[in-house]
């Protein structure tokens, strides 16, 4: 194709495209402290939908550039010593994928379904981080547009949709919102985990009309694991030098950490049967 491809400000999307790509629409909703809905938010977004092998449609939005502050403020209940210190980011305009890959996804572009809690409109599950890099280069290649993993900045950046808060949703979340496996946070109420993963899209969306970034399954970041994020980067690269680069950054799981911030090597498939270490990815 004739497009001339930017990584950054365009993400995979062609320059000349853009203004071409239709806007969609949804509702976004806000909780008080014991995780009650007191606000609902109407919202709009750019769509981009790349057609895989099969017709398995993967859609993509457009996430405004912005600056935000990375990190988890110290005086957060659960806040772990990954999250901080605390830094401004500039982040460019990107894509990124609406919902986790789909095991349909996967399907068509790796033609293997390796999850354990099997539904072609579940996120795919145990997948290592260099099977979640192939599954970006065998789509590149085939698209002609380049896709890769989020950077840990680009999806904090993503999660957060201008918020503030301990969670997109507000001060805490729920098991009516997320899809998540550990006790309360803060003043919600005890809940019932689903102990499996659900459907895409299944509850509500963020700000930026993402889904499932609080719960449902853990998403691979390009980032290289360091103990904290003293001496990362302020644009928003990924950080890929010094640190320990047999484990990667996931995000955005819920139950070792609520939240949703865990470690692991990225060639480790993460256990079947625990909800925990089930993964994912999202694009930019
Ligand atoms: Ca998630």
């Amino acid at each position: 194709m004739g497009d001339r491809l930017h990584l950054h400000p365009f993400g995979m999307v062609p320059a000349s495209a853009w203004g071409r790509q239709p806007l969609i629409s949804f509702e976004t909703v806000f909780v008080n402290d014991r995780g009650q809905i007191v606000r609902r938010q109407r919202g709009q977004a750019q769509q981009y939908v790349e057609t895989l092998p099969g017709g398995v449609r993967l859609e993509l939005l457009r996430i405004p550039g912005g600056q935000f502050t990375m990190g988890g403020s110290s005086r957060e209940v659960g806040r772990s010593d990954l999250e901080g210190p605390q830094r401004r980011v500039n982040v460019p305009s990107f894509w990124m994928g609406k919902f986790a890959v789909t095991q349909a996804q996967y399907q068509a572009v790796m033609g293997n379904n390796p999850a354990y809690f099997k539904g072609l409109q579940r996120p795919v599950e145990r997948v290592i981080w260099e099977d979640a890099k192939e599954f970006c280069r065998r789509l590149s290649q085939r698209s002609g547009k380049t896709y890769r993993l989020p950077s840990e900045a680009e999806w904090e950046y993503a999660c957060r949709a201008g918020t503030t808060t301990p969670f997109h949703y507000g001060a805490t979340i729920t098991t009516d919102l997320v899809n998540y496996g550990l006790g309360s946070y803060g003043n919600a109420p005890d809940n019932t985990p689903r102990g499996q993963t659900t459907n895409v899209g299944s509850f509500p969306p963020n700000g930026f009309g993402l889904y499932d970034m609080h719960g449902n399954v853990y998403e691979w970041c390009e980032d290289v694991w360091h103990a904290n994020y003293a001496g990362a980067p302020t644009d928003s690269s990924a950080w890929i030098t010094g640190g320990n680069s047999t484990k990667r950054m996931m995000r955005g799981g819920s139950r070792n950490s609520l939240r949703g911030t865990v470690v692991l090597p990225a060639a480790t498939s993460p256990t079947p049967t625990d909800l925990a270490t089930t993964s994912a990815f999202e694009f930019v």
